[in-house]
């Protein structure tokens, strides 16, 4: 079976804590895969939240003192109870308080995966790289040293995504180039994607098997992006993004064999 086939048929709960721009496209982009989204943010429930969810996706984009001690509690109840945690690091480096938040949270809690742009993964780890907003700006540096480096430092799985996408647990890397760049046009694109990998790390086992899982995670949105692309690119991206909830829907397991292109670089 394949993790596709493995989330649908065990429909994962899906623990949210994201920001105020994109939670209902998440949750509507977590149903059309097959996964169950559960947004929940309240100081008291949140590591009862986290210790039924199957993975916790914990996001910063809109972040302020209360998200972040949800955040931490949800974290620490996760790690407690071995559920998947995946981290958002949005905008990490556009201020000191986002670049000190998420470098406080990789301190206190233990990551199965960090996901985000090439800035937010380099201030993540404390290497400069120019970002605008949530948004990565222009770079001197490698993109897949950083992705080795952060994920040998942090030890879990480091995904950095942009025109291609590297998925490396510091051993062995993979580099994906499925998507497409009106995933560009909508925002909460990559968001989405950080829950999506909260639904593959769900049905994961902790090792290899979760980082293949992980690949298979990042290359499948990234093969239905190209076909919510192929049916709405001559109309703009709102009907992209309509489209990518329809074809997270539809994809199935031969059409993500067709069209996935992975290509691992490093490790055996
Ligand atoms: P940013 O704020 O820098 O856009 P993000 O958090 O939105 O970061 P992205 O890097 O945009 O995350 O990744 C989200 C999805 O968009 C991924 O599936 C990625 O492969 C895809 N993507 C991003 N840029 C491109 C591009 N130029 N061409 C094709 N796919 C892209
Ligand atoms: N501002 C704060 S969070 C956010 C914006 C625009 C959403 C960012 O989503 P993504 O997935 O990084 O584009
Ligand atoms: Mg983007
Ligand atoms: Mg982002």
């Amino acid at each position: 079976m394949s993790y596709l086939e493995r989330v649908r048929s065990l429909n994962p709960l899906v623990h949210n804590i994201t920001n105020l721009v994109v939670a209902p496209f998440t949750a509507n982009g977590l149903l059309a895969l097959g996964a169950s989204p559960f947004m929940a943010y309240a100081h008291e429930e949140v590591a009862d939240v986290a210790r039924m969810a199957g993975a916790v996706v914990l996001n910063i984009g809109t972040l302020d003192k209360k998200v972040v001690q949800a955040i931490r509690l949800a974290g620490q109840s996760a790690n407690a109870h071995h559920v998947p945690v995946v981290l958002d690091p949005v905008g990490a480096g556009a201020t000191t308080y986002r670049t000190d938040t998420v470098q406080m949270l990789v301190r206190e809690l233990r990551l199965t995966v960090l996901r985000g742009n090439v800035a937010e993964v380099a201030h993540v780890i404390g290497v400069p790289w120019n970002i605008k907003g949530v948004d990565a700006g222009v770079g001197e540096g490698d993109r897949i040293s950083i992705a080795e480096k952060a994920a040998q430092q942090l030890d879990c799985i480091v995904v950095i995504t942009g025109q291609y996408d590297i998925i490396t647990d510091g051993y062995h890397t993979f580099l994906t180039s499925n998507g497409h760049a009106l995933l560009t046009q909508v925002t909460g694109a990559g968001c989405l994607l950080s829950s999506v990998i909260g639904a593959f790390a769900a049905i994961g086992e902790p090792g290899r098997d979760m980082l293949n899982s992980v690949v298979e995670a990042v290359s499948t949105y990234g093969v239905a992006a190209e076909q919510a692309a192929a049916r709405t690119a001559h109309q703009g991206p709102g009907s992209f993004q309509i489209e990518l909830l329809n074809q997270l829907a539809q994809i199935t397991p031969s059409l993500f064999s067709e069209h996935a292109q992975i290509r691992q670089i490093r490790g055996g």
